[in-house]
Protein backbone atom coordinates (compact mmCIF):
# COMPACT_ATOMS: atom_id res chain seq x y z
CA UNK A 1 0.00 0.00 0.00
CA UNK A 2 1.19 3.56 -1.02
CA UNK A 3 0.61 7.44 0.30
CA UNK A 4 -2.23 9.03 -1.62
CA UNK A 5 -1.81 12.72 -1.90
CA UNK A 6 -5.49 14.84 -1.21
CA UNK A 7 -7.45 15.57 -3.78
CA UNK A 8 -9.17 18.67 -1.88
CA UNK A 9 -7.05 21.57 -0.42
CA UNK A 10 -8.89 24.54 1.65
CA UNK A 11 -7.04 27.18 1.97
CA UNK A 12 -7.67 28.61 5.43
CA UNK A 13 -6.94 32.14 4.89
CA UNK A 14 -8.74 32.59 2.25
CA UNK A 15 -11.59 29.93 1.65
CA UNK A 16 -10.64 28.89 -1.57
CA UNK A 17 -11.29 25.11 -2.55
CA UNK A 18 -9.08 23.86 -4.92
CA UNK A 19 -9.44 20.22 -6.57
CA UNK A 20 -11.09 18.76 -9.66
CA UNK A 21 -14.91 18.45 -8.51
CA UNK A 22 -15.46 22.31 -7.21
CA UNK A 23 -19.00 23.36 -7.92
CA UNK A 24 -18.86 27.14 -8.98
CA UNK A 25 -21.58 29.44 -8.77
CA UNK A 26 -22.38 32.95 -8.23
CA UNK A 27 -25.30 35.42 -6.94
CA UNK A 28 -25.91 38.73 -9.14
CA UNK A 29 -28.10 41.56 -8.22
CA UNK A 30 -30.40 40.01 -10.19
CA UNK A 31 -30.87 37.17 -8.91
CA UNK A 32 -31.59 37.97 -5.10
CA UNK A 33 -35.29 40.28 -6.41
CA UNK A 34 -37.01 40.45 -3.31
CA UNK A 35 -34.18 40.28 -1.06
CA UNK A 36 -33.06 43.63 -0.25
CA UNK A 37 -35.30 46.26 1.31
CA UNK A 38 -34.48 49.66 -0.29
CA UNK A 39 -36.01 49.18 -3.62
CA UNK A 40 -35.19 52.33 -5.08
CA UNK A 41 -31.83 51.73 -4.25
CA UNK A 42 -31.78 48.66 -6.32
CA UNK A 43 -32.82 49.83 -9.04
CA UNK A 44 -30.06 52.55 -9.60
CA UNK A 45 -27.15 49.59 -9.48
CA UNK A 46 -26.24 47.45 -11.81
CA UNK A 47 -28.03 44.28 -11.90
CA UNK A 48 -25.00 41.99 -12.80
CA UNK A 49 -23.41 43.06 -9.66
CA UNK A 50 -21.94 40.20 -8.03
CA UNK A 51 -22.83 39.92 -4.58
CA UNK A 52 -21.94 36.52 -3.68
CA UNK A 53 -20.06 33.43 -5.01
CA UNK A 54 -19.96 29.87 -3.73
CA UNK A 55 -16.81 26.73 -3.81
CA UNK A 56 -18.68 23.52 -3.39
CA UNK A 57 -17.71 20.03 -3.29
CA UNK A 58 -20.54 17.55 -3.29
CA UNK A 59 -19.14 14.16 -3.04
CA UNK A 60 -22.21 11.78 -3.34
CA UNK A 61 -25.74 12.92 -4.82
CA UNK A 62 -28.16 15.68 -3.67
CA UNK A 63 -30.56 13.60 -1.00
CA UNK A 64 -28.19 11.14 -0.61
CA UNK A 65 -28.55 10.24 3.24
CA UNK A 66 -26.11 10.67 5.56
CA UNK A 67 -23.45 11.93 3.27
CA UNK A 68 -22.07 15.75 3.89
CA UNK A 69 -21.77 18.78 1.35
CA UNK A 70 -18.63 21.19 1.83
CA UNK A 71 -18.04 24.68 0.32
CA UNK A 72 -16.77 28.16 1.12
CA UNK A 73 -19.20 31.01 0.45
CA UNK A 74 -17.58 34.41 -1.00
CA UNK A 75 -19.56 37.98 -0.14
CA UNK A 76 -18.40 40.69 -1.52
CA UNK A 77 -18.69 44.10 0.66
CA UNK A 78 -21.32 46.07 -0.99
CA UNK A 79 -24.74 47.55 0.65
CA UNK A 80 -28.05 48.57 -1.05
CA UNK A 81 -29.32 51.36 -0.01
CA UNK A 82 -28.11 51.12 4.04
CA UNK A 83 -28.32 47.32 3.77
CA UNK A 84 -25.22 45.28 3.56
CA UNK A 85 -24.89 42.39 0.76
CA UNK A 86 -26.21 39.21 2.07
CA UNK A 87 -27.24 35.54 1.07
CA UNK A 88 -30.80 34.70 -0.19
CA UNK A 89 -31.10 32.72 3.27
CA UNK A 90 -33.00 29.33 3.82
CA UNK A 91 -34.62 27.37 5.86
CA UNK A 92 -33.43 23.38 4.72
CA UNK A 93 -35.98 21.57 3.26
CA UNK A 94 -35.26 19.08 5.77
CA UNK A 95 -35.65 21.15 8.04
CA UNK A 96 -34.78 18.86 10.62
CA UNK A 97 -30.85 18.91 9.36
CA UNK A 98 -28.47 21.13 11.13
CA UNK A 99 -25.00 23.44 9.48
CA UNK A 100 -22.02 24.32 10.44
CA UNK A 101 -20.13 27.17 9.44
CA UNK A 102 -16.93 28.56 10.07
CA UNK A 103 -15.02 31.83 9.35
CA UNK A 104 -11.99 32.30 6.93
CA UNK A 105 -11.71 35.65 6.64
CA UNK A 106 -13.58 39.48 6.74
CA UNK A 107 -16.38 40.33 9.15
CA UNK A 108 -19.83 39.29 9.20
CA UNK A 109 -23.27 38.28 10.66
CA UNK A 110 -24.84 35.22 10.58
CA UNK A 111 -28.60 35.57 11.30
CA UNK A 112 -30.91 33.40 12.44
CA UNK A 113 -34.69 32.67 12.56
CA UNK A 114 -36.40 29.70 14.00
CA UNK A 115 -39.61 28.61 13.39
CA UNK A 116 -41.60 31.19 14.70
CA UNK A 117 -39.75 33.89 13.68
CA UNK A 118 -37.59 34.58 16.20
CA UNK A 119 -34.35 35.93 15.38
CA UNK A 120 -30.66 35.89 16.93
CA UNK A 121 -27.55 37.51 15.47
CA UNK A 122 -24.33 36.28 15.78
CA UNK A 123 -20.92 38.25 14.54
CA UNK A 124 -18.51 35.99 12.73
CA UNK A 125 -14.93 36.63 12.58
CA UNK A 126 -11.78 34.67 11.80
CA UNK A 127 -12.06 31.65 13.34
CA UNK A 128 -15.54 31.85 14.82
CA UNK A 129 -17.35 28.62 14.55
CA UNK A 130 -21.44 28.28 14.50
CA UNK A 131 -24.19 25.26 14.94
CA UNK A 132 -26.84 25.79 13.16
CA UNK A 133 -29.79 24.41 14.68
CA UNK A 134 -32.15 22.39 13.38
CA UNK A 135 -36.02 23.94 12.10
CA UNK A 136 -33.50 27.19 11.83
CA UNK A 137 -33.31 29.47 8.73
CA UNK A 138 -30.17 31.15 8.10
CA UNK A 139 -28.35 34.03 6.03
CA UNK A 140 -25.22 35.63 6.09
CA UNK A 141 -24.22 39.24 5.96
CA UNK A 142 -20.70 40.77 4.83
CA UNK A 143 -20.20 43.92 6.97
CA UNK A 144 -16.86 45.08 6.48
CA UNK A 145 -14.86 46.60 3.62
CA UNK A 146 -13.08 42.93 2.65
CA UNK A 147 -14.63 39.98 1.17
CA UNK A 148 -16.44 37.79 4.12
CA UNK A 149 -15.36 34.31 3.66
CA UNK A 150 -16.90 31.53 5.43
CA UNK A 151 -16.89 27.16 5.51
CA UNK A 152 -20.11 25.45 5.60
CA UNK A 153 -20.45 21.48 5.86
CA UNK A 154 -23.91 19.99 5.92
CA UNK A 155 -26.21 16.59 5.18
CA UNK A 156 -26.58 16.01 1.91
CA UNK A 157 -30.17 15.25 2.19
CA UNK A 158 -30.69 19.06 3.48
CA UNK A 159 -31.53 20.11 0.41
CA UNK A 160 -32.80 24.19 0.97
CA UNK A 161 -35.98 25.98 1.01
CA UNK A 162 -36.04 29.29 -0.16
CA UNK A 163 -39.76 29.60 -0.67
CA UNK A 164 -40.17 29.89 3.08
CA UNK A 165 -38.01 33.32 3.10
CA UNK A 166 -39.12 34.49 -0.01
CA UNK A 167 -42.82 34.73 1.47
CA UNK A 168 -42.09 35.59 4.92
CA UNK A 169 -38.77 37.15 5.05
CA UNK A 170 -36.41 37.45 7.73
CA UNK A 171 -37.59 39.19 10.85
CA UNK A 172 -34.07 41.47 10.99
CA UNK A 173 -31.91 42.89 8.88
CA UNK A 174 -28.40 44.61 8.92
CA UNK A 175 -27.57 48.18 7.97
CA UNK A 176 -24.98 50.20 8.17
CA UNK A 177 -25.59 53.43 10.69
CA UNK A 178 -23.19 56.14 11.67
CA UNK A 179 -20.57 54.25 10.00
CA UNK A 180 -20.87 51.14 12.37
CA UNK A 181 -23.52 47.86 11.69
CA UNK A 182 -26.99 48.13 13.35
CA UNK A 183 -29.87 45.66 13.68
CA UNK A 184 -32.88 46.96 12.66
CA UNK A 185 -36.59 44.91 12.65
CA UNK A 186 -38.15 43.98 9.16
C1 LIG B 1 -25.92 25.43 2.35
C2 LIG B 1 -25.14 26.49 3.09
C3 LIG B 1 -24.38 27.52 2.25
C4 LIG B 1 -25.30 28.47 1.46
C5 LIG B 1 -24.53 29.67 0.88
C6 LIG B 1 -25.38 30.62 0.06
O1 LIG B 1 -26.82 24.77 3.17
O2 LIG B 1 -25.95 27.14 4.04
O3 LIG B 1 -23.50 26.87 1.38
O4 LIG B 1 -26.00 27.80 0.44
O5 LIG B 1 -23.96 30.40 1.94
O6 LIG B 1 -26.54 31.00 0.77
P1 LIG B 1 -27.99 30.78 0.14
O7 LIG B 1 -28.94 31.16 1.21
O8 LIG B 1 -28.07 31.61 -1.09
O9 LIG B 1 -28.06 29.30 -0.20
ZN1 LIG C 1 -27.93 25.76 4.89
Amino acid sequence: MEFSDPELFTDFTSGEIRGSAVDRAERTLADLSGVFADTAALAAMAPRTLVYRTECVFPVAADTPAGLFWGTTFIEPGKVGAEYFMTKGHFHARADRMEAYFTFAGTGVLLLMDRAGSCRAERMVAGSTHLIPAYTAHRTVNTGASVFSFGACWPSDAGHDYGSIAERGFGVRVVERDGEPALVSA
